[in-house]
């Protein structure tokens, strides 16, 4: 691990910026727009009940509601979603979104989905292909938008998964910025779940501190993943919500100033006690 710098300060997306104190992570709510989302079952996947599922995060917790109409579990059919469905599941939800003042996150690989929703206002552009499809980046670049850098591999054969999925966050960010973007745009992630055994997950969990200490902003997914699952002995991804939160509270302990949750809710309590507890013992 290279280059020490103290934590983010900021993360500037869009016409919003936010500010880190250490103590107010931010929660960014999944809203799967997709009729075979794997944890909530694709429930959203009629506009009118996708606003209203990010209106109950909102007032659940959540500050950010990232938006995605391909199924992006592990193992997800690699062809993906046609650039057609794709925009007909997305658009029509983060305008509405937009309009009502939500911070809206689209969840995407496709540059033609990241221009137009970054034209719909969007504020962040989420690719857990980390803007490696031909165009992504350059879309992306062409935006104001906070961009989610997220790490994935097809192997899990790293020397050390830590080390490689540092390097690889770094390469990513050197090309974007390259382009244009500030670094106080880029967001990384080292995709828990994507490609790492359940040791390799935790492994990188329990490296948080070591990843917030790169200076960027840094954003944790675990939400009701396989590996929850594992450490729970819990198959049923609905029945993984007590030990996502326990992760999500691990990252937030360990300096991550972003998770991206299913369920608001419960992580916003489990935070706002792990914050009373700090600012009690200063
Ligand atoms: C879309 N998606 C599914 N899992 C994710 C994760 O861990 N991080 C990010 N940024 N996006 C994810």
């Amino acid at each position: 691990m290279t280059a020490k710098r103290e934590p983010a300060a900021c993360w500037r997306c869009a016409d919003t910026v936010f500010h880190f104190d250490g103590r107010h992570p931010l929660i960014m709510g999944i809203l799967n727009v997709t009729p075979d989302s794997f944890s909530d079952g694709g429930e959203h996947n009629r506009p009118e009940d996708a606003v209203r599922w990010a209106h109950r995060m909102r007032d659940e917790g959540a500050h950010i509601i990232d938006v995605g109409g391909e199924s992006t579990r592990p193992g997800f059919n690699e062809t993906g979603v046609s650039l057609e469905e794709e925009r007909r599941r997305v658009l029509p939800v983060v305008e509405v979104l937009v309009k009502e003042g939500f911070i809206v996150s689209v969840d995407t690989s496709k540059p033609e989905i990241m221009t137009e929703a970054a034209a719909a206002g969007v504020h962040i552009l989420n690719d857990i292909r980390g803007f490696e499809m031909p165009g992504a980046e350059e879309a992306a670049a062409k935006t104001e938008c906070g961009l989610v850098v997220m790490h994935r591999s097809h192997s899990t054969d790293y020397d050390d998964v830590v080390a490689e999925v540092e390097a690889y966050l770094r390469d990513r960010q050197a090309r974007l910025e390259a382009l244009g973007v500030a670094a106080d745009r880029i967001c990384w992630d080292p995709g828990f779940g994507f490609g790492k055994t359940v040791e390799q997950n935790f492994r990188l969990l329990g490296a948080t501190d070591r990843f917030v200490a790169s200076g960027q902003p840094y954003l944790m997914g675990l939400s009701r993943k396989s590996s929850i699952g594992a450490a729970t002995s819990q198959s049923v991804p609905h029945d993984r919500v007590a030990g996502s939160v326990a992760g999500a509270l691990i990252a937030v302990q360990k300096g991550a100033q972003i998770v991206r949750v299913h369920d608001c809710r419960e992580t916003a309590d489990a935070v706002a006690v792990w914050r009373a507890a700090e600012e009690a013992s200063l």
